[in-house]
């Protein structure tokens, strides 16, 4: 890849809203309520008299991307990573014939990118699972619903394999391990299942992730079917770990923490799904349903790109203390938190990088990364010091990453570049953007969108770059 891609990222579910507009069906992500650092946001199996949804409003991205886009191309973006929602394609997740006006409202969209010069960058699973997927197949446990996924990501690969090249499979299904301890909300995102409530939990997510990877496996080699000038890759969230000692325990730990997050990435990389971990399932008698026509999909479907969600780093310890850190593990004293208690490491982001350059030799690119910030409205202008900081240090570490530990990265995308809801929180004052967006948790506000001082800075950064 020869050219540095400049832009962000966003998922529909946390900027569309209109979330039953024209033949929408129900998303996961639409059942899930507000909450706060403090309060988790709920998720029921219907709607509650007096909850908050914030899917449904976002913040009608549905109905002002071409402003919205006009403005990234202002600030010099030249990618923008969208997600496309199954439930507007597929409302049901399971029909036989896809919904047009869900085709043609993100052909329009993609078609507005390119207008503007913005290269779309377009994942197909960004927690956005139709509710029927799960009421009536159970999610990703039953092996069933690859083929329902496939046969959404053969509809859209089809609808605009003229104007997209870059694809994302799927959007960190590596939070699924049956190594750790999942919270509800985490394997919610990605399944709509509750973890608590499973009968057997680590069995359920084994086979959800196994059933996920070899979706997205398959999704590469249909894709390339359809055009062979696709560069698909997947998304993983990475959040490297440093060991708290040189005590070669503390060391173990670590790789043990970070184990987690590469055999999906091997399995769509090397080849086969790997030994170590069906060793380790078969330690924890857990059995997956694996068939012999998986070997060859994960034998012939290698991703083209890796995708990197980064935000922070953890810190391991033998000594088992109660998890400080959000991402596992324990607060590093050597770093600062966000306002949300996230380690803020630039250094990691380098550290991550070489780690997966060494391991897999592809090109990768930073598709999330970003400081969740409280902001200031001071008449018409953000006063943003602390972003254009944290943004400026983790640019610093890729452009290191780049000359001089001889990393392949083509981009760089930062997260929410508008203010959009939060998907750990449902806030919208956890806000990430360099353009504002008047509105509160409440989803109260005029919607008016601000430039911050960050976005000013971006441009700027974007045509000093090299
Ligand atoms: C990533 C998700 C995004 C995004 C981001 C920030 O894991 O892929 O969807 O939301 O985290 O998280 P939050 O919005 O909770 O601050």
């Amino acid at each position: 890849m020869d050219k540095f891609y400049f832009g962000g990222s966003i998922a529909a579910h946390q900027c569309e809203g209109a979330y039953d507009a024209d033949g929408k069906g129900l998303g996961i992500m639409d059942l899930v309520t507000v909450g706060s650092a403090e309060r988790p946001r709920k998720f029921h199996d219907g709607f509650q008299k007096g909850e908050l949804y914030p899917s449904h409003y976002g913040i009608d991205f549905y109905h002002r991307y071409k402003e919205d886009i006009r403005l990234f191309a202002e600030a010099g973006f030249s990618a923008l990573r969208i997600s496309i929602d199954w439930s507007r394609i597929y409302p049901g997740g399971d029909d036989e014939i896809p919904n047009q006006k869900g085709l043609d409202h993100y052909r329009d969209v993609i078609e507005e990118l390119k207008k503007n010069g913005i290269e779309p960058i377009v994942t197909l699973y960004h927690f956005e699972l139709p509710v029927n997927i799960v009421t009536k197949y159970g999610s990703w446990e039953n092996r069933k619903v690859i083929d329902l996924y496939l046969r959404f990501v053969r509809t859209v690969f089809t609808e605009y394999k003229d104007l997209v090249t870059y694809w994302a499979t799927f959007n960190e299904m590596n939070h699924l391990d049956a190594d750790m301890e999942l919270s509800d909300f985490f394997t919610y995102m990605n399944t709509g299942l509750c973890y608590s409530k499973l009968e057997n939990p680590k069995a359920v997510m084994a086979k959800c992730a196994y059933h996920m990877t070899l979706a997205s496996s398959l999704a590469i080699r249909v894709g390339h079917e359809i055009n062979p000038d696709f560069k698909i890759g997947c998304v993983f969230g990475l959040t490297p770990v440093y060991a708290s000692t040189c005590n070669p325990m503390d060391s173990i730990e670590a790789q043990k923490m970070m184990d987690k997050d590469w055999f999906q990435i091997d399995a769509m990389c090397k080849g086969a799904f790997p030994a170590y971990k069906l060793k380790m399932y078969e330690k924890r008698g857990i059995t997956l349903q694996m068939e012999p026509e998986d070997q060859q999909a994960f034998a012939d479907s290698r991703l083209d790109w890796i995708g990197i969600n980064y935000y922070a780093s953890a810190v391991a310890s033998e000594v088992k203390k109660e998890s400080a850190n959000f991402f596992g593990g324990q607060n590093n004293p050597y770093l600062k938190l966000s306002d949300w208690g996230w380690t803020i490491d630039p250094l990691g982001l380098r550290y991550v990088l070489t780690l997966i350059d060494r391991r897999y030799n592809l090109p990768v690119m930073i598709t999330e990364n970003g400081l969740g910030a409280y902001d200031k409205l001071e008449g018409d202008e953000i006063h943003d010091p602390y972003r254009i900081d944290y943004v400026r240090d983790h640019l610093d570490a890729i452009k290191t990453a780049i000359t001089e530990d001889g990393v392949n990265c083509f981009g760089y995308l930062m997260w929410g570049p508008i203010d959009l809801i939060s998907a750990t929180t449902g806030e919208m004052s956890k806000r990430y953007g360099f353009i504002y967006v008047d509105q509160d948790d409440e989803g109260k506000g005029s919607l008016k969108r601000y430039k911050k001082d960050s976005f000013y800075w971006f441009k700027n950064y974007i045509e000093g770059w090299r």
